[in-house]
């Protein structure tokens, strides 16, 4: 057992297993170490709960190769903080895993954070307990916490899913989840090497995994648009640019649907003509990156528009890819950004290596995994190593693999069965002062998660203030307020192609989970305001007390 804690406080711990908190915090990625820095600078005591050994949630644990930010690096980072910001050098475009884990642990150390969390402690349980008031919670060792407040900083992709494929626990050779990675990495040199999947984690470990491999077999179950990442060392003088009036960029930000500053064309895509279409794309895939979807303004709202830029990618795969069956094969059909938009390097080009096939899965799905590789249609594929690029349970996976219970024991598990219902992704009714940040209802995954735990972490801190400024205690969403915000995201959800597909947005990769569109998709400005809003009305759909 590992204690963030200093030897004397973890003593202390270790020789009192409850510990009693103003507030705990499950998690400590990005948003577990902001929101302990804001509560301690308010004079509160709060406790971080993390299951890893080190910090950095999503960051320390996706260590496979070739794992990098699809955001870029200059705005994937605190604002909280000039000093921070100014100090921190990225070095590429897109900072690679190892680079951010090291911004998340040099936040830590520069905020002496680790003092309070407790390390290698996976929650099981979270139990309001009405009569005083108090959250309880209990780790898996056993464990035991007990706070006001329960904060939870679980993540949105941290909940790794891995299918129940039959004989999947037979297989000989060595196994991994691109979201679970060995901490002193894996040599692919010489092996006969399986890869399942082919989203964002897949399509950024592919190519690197190609090099190393003697043979590499990628099943796919849905081809996947991805556009050149384009990475490269950062230009210092954008660096310098950027630097000299950081905050500006940050507004700039704020004010774009997903929290990121970038140039969006403001016409539509269906109003220009084939060539202005095509110099558009052209250029935005010579740029690189998430921006293609900024190429016109309708991309998203309009399947016309939309099949214009599918279109545009289906032929740049059909150029690189040599074998025309292939490339056929890797062109995805569906709508472009639906599922996520992935940035890669030489991922398709990766298919003209002698050493990688490509097998379908859509039509003829995996039948086993046997002792010595895949079985598809028949065809064993033999393989030394499997590695499941399967995705995560997104957004509320972490949170209802532990057991919540709210007022009068009821389980979170319950409440959600039809799908996750919060009120702005903050707070579900039945649940006092139980807050999530990024939770199922908010722009989360639509948007930079930088800034949008910031504004969480800020909302919550400032809501604890408002409280204790009053002598309260309590806070909950009530019923009403939260019926009517889901509502919205689902009005708004339909509005968008985005919600179209079977994407891990609506939980169609896990099987059996409630298809509802999860996170909130009416943008960051729109969804600040309404908080703000909220706050500014004495926390409007909240009901507070003492
Ligand atoms: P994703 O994007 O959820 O990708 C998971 C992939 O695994 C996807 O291609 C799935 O196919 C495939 N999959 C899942 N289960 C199976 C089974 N049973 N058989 C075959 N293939 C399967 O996860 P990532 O980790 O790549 O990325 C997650 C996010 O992290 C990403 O969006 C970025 O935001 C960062 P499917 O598409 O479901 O047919």
């Amino acid at each position: 057992m590992r204690y963030g804690f200093n030897a004397a406080t973890a003593a202390g711990v270790s020789a009192m297993p409850d510990r009693d908190v103003d507030a705990v915090i499950v998690g400590a990625g990005f948003a577990g170490l902001y929101m302990l820095h804001r509560l301690r600078g308010m004079g509160l005591s709060a406790l971080v709960l993390e299951a890893g050994g080190g910090v950095g949630g999503t960051w320390y644990w996706n260590r496979y190769p070739g794992a990098r930010c699809d955001v870029e690096s200059i705005q994937y980072s605190y604002q909280f903080s000039q000093e921070l910001q100014q100090e921190w050098e990225w070095s590429e475009r897109y900072a690679p895993q190892p680079e951010i884990l090291r911004y998340a642990e040099h936040v830590a150390d520069r905020y002496d954070l680790r003092r309070d969390i407790r390390f290698d402690t996976r929650v099981k349980t979270a139990v309001y307990d009405s009569g005083p008031g108090r959250w309880r919670l209990e780790a898996e060792d056993g464990a035991r916490f007990t706070a006001t407040w329960c904060i939870m900083a679980t993540g949105c992709l941290s909940a790794a899913n891995l299918p129940e494929l039959p004989g999947r626990d037979a297989f000989a050779g060595a196994t991994y989840h691109t979201g679970q990675w060995p901490h002193d990495g894996v040599d692919f040199t010489g092996l006969r090497v399986g890869v399942i999947g082919t989203g964002s984690s897949a399509i950024q470990s592919i190519p690197i995994i190609a090099g190393q491999a003697a043979h590499l077999t990628v099943f796919q179950r849905t081809p996947n648009y991805t556009i050149p990442a384009r990475n490269a060392p950062l230009d210092p003088e954008l660096v310098r640019r950027v630097k000299a009036d950081y905050p500006a960029l940050r507004r700039q930000a704020w004010r774009m649907p997903n929290g990121i500053a970038f140039r969006p064309n403001p016409q539509s895509a269906l109003a220009a003509t084939p060539e202005e279409r095509r110099r558009e794309y052209q250029a935005r895939w010579e740029e690189g990156g998430l921006t293609f979807m900024g190429a016109f303004n309708d991309l998203i709202l309009d399947p016309d528009a939309n099949a214009t830029a599918a279109e545009f990618v289906r032929g740049k795969i059909r150029e690189i890819v040599a074998d025309p069956d292939t490339a056929e094969a890797l062109c995805p059909s569906n709508v472009i950004g639906c599922k996520r938009l992935c940035v890669d390097t030489d991922y398709y080009r990766t298919f003209n290596r002698a050493n990688v096939t490509l097998v379908d899965v859509a039509r003829s799905p995996i039948e086993a995994i046997t002792p010595t590789g895949v079985r598809v249609g028949g065809v064993e594929h033999p393989l030394d190593a499997i590695v499941y690029a399967t995705g995560f349970d997104a957004m509320t996976g972490a949170l209802l693999r532990i057991d919540i219970r709210g007022e009068g024991g009821r389980a979170l598990r319950d409440k959600w069965d039809g799908g996750p219902r919060a009120y702005l992704g903050l707070a579900t009714a039945g649940f006092p002062n139980l807050f999530m940040i990024t939770g199922p209802g908010s722009p989360s995954v639509l948007t930079n998660m930088l800034p949008s735990i910031e504004q969480h972490v800020d909302w919550i801190a400032d809501c604890l203030g408002h409280l204790r400024a009053r002598g309260l205690a309590r806070i909950e969403a009530e019923p009403a307020a939260e019926d009517a915000w889901v509502a919205h995201v689902n009005e708004v959800a339909g509005g968008s192609l985005r919600s179209t597909c079977s994407s891990w947005y609506v939980g169609a990769n896990v099987p059996g989970k409630p298809r509802v569109f999860m996170p909130y998709i009416g943008g960051f400005p729109a969804y600040v305001d309404r908080c703000e809003a909220i706050a500014a009305n004495g926390y409007e759909g909240f009901a507070l007390g003492a």
